[in-house]
């Protein structure tokens, strides 16, 4: 089941500049930066800097390559939302739900997302051009 919205991913060309924008700005912070070579991204989890625990993150995403999915995204649309992220209890569940439904699912088996999370995504031609991402979390943290 969907128990919340997780995060909101934004795609940005350059990960530093954007982390200064969005505290400079928004007084949001990084609490949390990693890179993930599958999926070809460096990428943040952002959150107020005196704001509630619980509230869904920011996910700023940035292309480690061109041909990465943040990379085609940036060069088809430009920078901005790219992804909309539900916190699920069991991932396996959830996708085999969505597929019972018709949806398609980008993966067979869920894949590693943000701080050990497991993750799928909904085509987002299949969710009113929403790219919809499933996040099972992982031990390290909300996400
Ligand atoms: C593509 N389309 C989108 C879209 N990306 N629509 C809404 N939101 C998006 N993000 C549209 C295109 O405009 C096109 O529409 C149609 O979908 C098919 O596009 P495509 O040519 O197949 O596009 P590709 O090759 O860029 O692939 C899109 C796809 C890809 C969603 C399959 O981006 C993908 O595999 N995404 C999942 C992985 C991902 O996003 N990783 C980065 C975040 P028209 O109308 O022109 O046909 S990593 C992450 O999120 C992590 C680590 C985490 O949170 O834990």
């Amino acid at each position: 089941a969907i128990r919340r919205i997780d995060h909101v991913g934004i795609a940005v060309a350059d990960l530093d500049e954007a982390l200064a924008f969005y505290r400079d700005t928004f007084g949001l912070i990084a609490e949390h930066e990693e890179i993930n070579e599958e999926q070809g991204v460096r990428e943040a989890m952002l959150v107020p800097a005196d704001g509630d625990p619980s509230t869904a993150r920011l996910q700023l995403l940035a292309p480690l390559r061109p041909d990465s999915a943040i990379g085609k995204f940036l060069d088809r649309t430009g920078p901005g939302i790219q992804q909309m992220a539900y916190t699920v209890d069991d991932v396996e569940e959830t996708s085999a739900e969505l597929r019972a439904k018709g949806l398609r699912l980008l993966y067979d088996a869920p894949r590693r997302g943000t701080a050990g999370s497991r993750i799928n995504f909904v085509h987002p031609k299949d969710a009113g051009g929403v790219l919809v991402e499933l996040v099972e979390p992982g031990g390290l943290g909300h996400s």
